[in-house]
């Protein structure tokens, strides 16, 4: 059937912030459904693409939060009024961030429109949020988010086909007749690709044999938690239909346009439940996603938490269980820089390169694609490889359910025995969330002049008995190895000559006010069992001394510790 529609020219005026953040434009729901915010977004977003624009395939879709399916049908719109020749929108709006990332790449398309806030609260009154994956599949370059930016800041027009009859709750294609060009929206199944996917990279007989208990003879114990976000469906048809694991393995499994009131961020405090549930029952595994399923948390038995850092220096030293990568190599490892250095260790004595890089997954994608680096991850619970340019929550999962098959280990003991190899980095998180952003910027400036003054490297201080002296202070700059795009200004991060650090940062990814964002790590070679509150407490004392962070924020506990 083929439709048609007239391009209109809609008048505009510019809306100041619409600066994307550490990955995309997150706002309240209230600020992108003023009149003509989210028009003018998606306008530049488009034309930040330039001529490549006209004649191209994009794919659409999100997490199904609040205004998700609105927003959908609106970007159909103005795609189609801007030249874009064919859309592959997710049914119903919905499509997690590493299924766009894999359409991206299957299809060859010029990029997606992501509609998440990730792991932000849902609903009227919290979060929503857009961002464009460029051609790789990866969250779009610093340049190409500031293109957008000054674009926003100077836009007078957008474009629209006004009347389009779009209905994406119904799988199929439609062709339309746009002043006289076709333009094809194509509804896909949400998570078909996806699942395919991953069974190409995963041996899913293996695993299934294995989740069943068909090859042990007891099934694994799981409790995989979506809270209410978008893997729920992807959930449902890989651990249940695919490899066969019972149905109370897997709950809060229905995306909810406002999370059911959870918090969809898989930590300790967010993901509450999950882990107090796994600490009274009797499982083998717990997992949690985010809001967008990027995301992932892994926990053991009894709730034995395996930090972000950790588990990927893991993944690392298993990789080649996983057939993807016997068949395709292991290539280098990287970590975000606030990340502890766990996987260093077992790139090193694989004989690996390893590269830190900022914040911000985007900072990955270009060495993916040079074939320098297969698996990377960050500290805000992100792992992933090379198989798309996001992160990638399910196949974390699944990667560890693939070395527990193969070791035959729990995770507790997994992780003992890499301890026991590499030595352990002991590693904690405070988040002071929706601090005032003024004083938040006030503390960071002049920590960074104190900390960059020529007497702080060599000074030393002291807490809790221990000692540490400064190697070396900066905040972070990164030169990309492959383009040479450089990143300033990416974190203040202190040093000491015993390879600890202190690491502060505001997050990127915060609707309104500043987060803070304090991280600590430190490296014992043999006393790896202790605790990671009382090993760190000592460093965390010397960091608040460093930044006067109470006096600054006026806050005396984070609203967060990982
Ligand atoms: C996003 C990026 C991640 C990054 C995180 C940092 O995660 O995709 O690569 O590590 O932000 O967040 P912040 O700036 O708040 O520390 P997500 O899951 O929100 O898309």
């Amino acid at each position: 059937m083929s439709q048609g529609g007239k391009v209109e020219i809609v008048q505009t005026t510019p809306y100041e912030g619409q600066k994307p953040g550490t990955s995309g434009l997150r706002k309240k729901v209230k600020v992108f459904t003023q009149p003509n915010y989210t028009e003018n977004f998606v306008q530049c977003t488009l034309d930040a693409n330039g001529a490549a624009l006209d004649g191209s395939t994009l794919v659409v879709g999100g997490d199904g939060r609040f205004y998700c399916k609105e927003a959908a049908e609106l970007i159909v719109r103005i795609a189609a009024a801007n030249g874009v020749s064919k859309l592959l929108v997710g049914q119903n709006g919905i499509l997690s961030t590493p299924a766009v990332s894999s359409l991206i790449r299957h299809n060859k398309a010029l990029g997606g429109i992501v509609l998440t806030a990730s792991h932000n609260p849902g609903g009227p009154e919290n979060d929503f949020g857009i961002k464009f994956n460029t051609e790789n599949g990866g969250p779009a370059p610093d340049a190409f988010t500031n293109h957008i930016h000054k674009l926003s800041t100077e836009i007078k027009s957008y474009k629209l086909v006004r009347g389009l009859q779009i209905d994406i709750g119904k799988v199929g294609e439609t062709s339309y007749t746009v002043d006289g060009k076709p333009f094809v929206v194509e509804v896909i199944d949400s998570v078909a690709n996806y699942v395919r996917h991953m069974e190409q990279i995963f041996d899913f007989g293996k695993l299934r044999d294995f989740v069943s208990g068909k090859s042990n003879g007891k099934p694994l114990k799981m409790r995989i938690d979506s809270m209410n976000g978008v893997t729920g469906a992807y959930v449902r048809e890989i651990f249940l239909n695919r490899l066969g694991a019972a149905e109370a393995s897997v709950v809060h499994t229905t995306p909810l346009p406002d999370f059911g009131g959870l918090h969809p961020d898989p930590n300790l405090t967010y993901a509450k439940d999950l882990v107090d549930t796994v600490a009274k029952g009797d499982y083998d595994i717990g997992a949690a996603f985010d809001g967008d399923g990027d995301r992932n948390m892994i926990i053991g038995s009894k709730a034995f938490f395996v930090t972000p850092s950790d588990s990927l220096a893991v993944i690392a030293h298993y990789l080649e269980v996983i057939p993807y990568f016997q068949k395709n190599g292991v290539h280098g490892f990287a970590r975000s820089m606030p990340t502890a250095s766990a996987v260093d260790l077992v790139g090193k004595k694989l004989g690996k390169e390893v590269f830190e890089v900022p914040t911000g997954w985007k900072y990955f994608g270009n060495l993916m694609d040079v074939g320098r680096l297969c698996l990377c991850g960050e500290e805000s619970f992100g792992t992933g490889s090379d198989h798309i340019r996001e992160k990638d929550g399910i196949w974390a999962v699944l990667a560890w359910i693939s070395v527990m098959q193969h070791t035959g280990k729990s995770i507790e003991d997994i992780l003992k025995q890499h301890w026991s190899v590499y030595g352990r980095n002991y590693f904690t998180r405070y988040d002071y969330e929706e601090c005032d952003l003024e004083p938040c910027n006030e503390m960071m400036a002049t920590m960074e002049k104190n900390i960059t003054a020529a007497d702080f490297a060599g000074k030393s201080f002291s807490s809790g008995g221990k000692t540490y002296k400064v190697k070396q202070a900066d905040n972070f700059n990164y030169t990309d190895p492959v383009d040479k795009s450089v990143a300033t200004k990416q974190g203040l991060r202190i040093v000491f000559e015993d390879g600890s650090r202190i690491v502060m940062r505001l997050s990127g990814t915060g609707s309104s006010g500043a987060t803070v964002r304090l991280y600590i790590d430190s490296y014992e070679k043999e006393n790896v069992l202790g605790q990671a509150s009382v090993m760190l407490k000592p460093l965390i004392d010397i960091a608040l001394e460093i930044s006067q962070l109470p006096k600054f924020t006026g806050r005396t506990a984070p609203t967060v510790i990982t």
